[in-house]
C-alpha cells in the first residue's frame, strides 16, 4: 500500500509514523507513506495555500491551485483507489471503512484546514470524505494519522499473531473482554480464576461472555446494528 498525505502542516505527521507499529510496517515495505507539504505547491511568493471566502465571513479556504498541482502531479505518476479528504462533515469513520480501505494498494489523504477547501476541490479531485467522529479537530492531520493507523494496522504482515487485529474490539462487533497480566494478585487484588485455570474452552467461553456484557453495558448500539 501506497498512502499520500497532502498537508500544510506536514510536522504535525512526522512522530505517528516513527514510532512503533507503524513505523515497523514503513521499514517492513508493507506500506508507503509520503507526506506532502502543500506549500511547495503553491505558485505565490509567500507559498500561501489559502485565501479569503468569497462573500465574506470568517476563517480562511483552501485556494484550488496548490491542491491541483500536487494531486495532478501524484496521479501523474500512478493511478490512485482513493482521493480521501478529511473533514468533520464526512461519512463516519468505523471498523467496517477501514477494512475496506486496508484492502486498496494507492490512496491520497487531503488534510483540511481553516474553513475548509474550495468547494471545487470537492467536486473534481475527492472520491470520499471521511470524518473521525462529532467533534471539531483543528485540521485533518490528526485525523488522517488515525485513519492511517486504523488502516496500516490491517494489512497483513503487520501485526504478530499475538497482536491479530482478529481479536480488537468492533473487529466482530464486540468490544473486547477484560484483560490481565502478573502478578496474580496484586495488594489483593485477584486475577479471575478462569484464566489461571488451564483450561482453554472455558477460557474462551468466558472471554466471550465478558465481550457480550460489556458490549451490552456500554455500547448497546452495536448489539443492534449486529441483527441488521
Ligand atoms: Cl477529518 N477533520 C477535522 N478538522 N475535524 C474533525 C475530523 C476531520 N473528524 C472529526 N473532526
Amino acid at each position: 500500500m501506497r498512502l499520500d498525505i497532502i498537508t500544510c502542516l506536514p510536522k504535525l505527521l512526522e512522530s505517528p509514523f516513527s514510532d512503533s507499529i507503524l513505523k515497523r510496517a514503513i521499514t517492513k515495505g508493507l506500506v508507503e507513506v509520503n507526506i506532502h507539504d502543500l506549500r511547495d505547491y503553491s505558485t505565490t511568493k509567500h507559498r500561501t495555500t489559502d485565501d479569503y471566502a468569497f462573500g465574506g465571513g470568517a476563517g480562511m479556504v483552501m485556494m484550488i491551485e496548490p491542491i491541483d498541482r500536487c494531486i495532478s502531479q501524484l496521479q501523474s505518476a500512478r493511478k490512485y483507489d482513493e482521493v480521501i479528504y478529511m473533514t468533520p462533515d464526512g461519512e463516519l469513520l468505523d471498523q467496517s471503512i477501514s477494512n475496506g480501505l486496508s484492502l486498496k494498494k494507492n490512496m491520497i489523504l487531503l488534510c483540511g484546514h481553516y474553513k475548509g477547501v474550495d468547494e471545487r476541490v470537492r467536486e473534481h479531485f475527492i472520491t470520499r470524505e471521511i470524518s473521525i467522529g462529532d467533534y471539531v479537530l483543528s485540521g485533518g492531520e490528526l485525523a488522517a494519522a488515525v485513519l492511517a493507523d486504523s488502516i496500516i494496522r490491517l494489512i497483513p504482515g503487520v501485526l504478530s499473531d499475538e497482536t491479530s487485529a482478529l481479536t480488537d474490539s468492533f473487529q466482530d462487533g464486540l468490544l473486547a473482554p477484560p484483560v490481565y497480566t502478573r502478578p496474580a494478585e496484586y495488594k489483593g487484588w485477584l486475577v479471575p480464576e478462569v484464566l489461571l485455570s488451564g483450561n482453554q474452552a472455558k477460557i474462551d467461553q468466558w472471554r466471550i461472555e465478558k465481550s457480550v456484557e460489556r458490549t451490552q453495558k456500554r455500547r448497546p448500539d452495536l448489539l443492534k446494528n449486529q441483527s441488521e
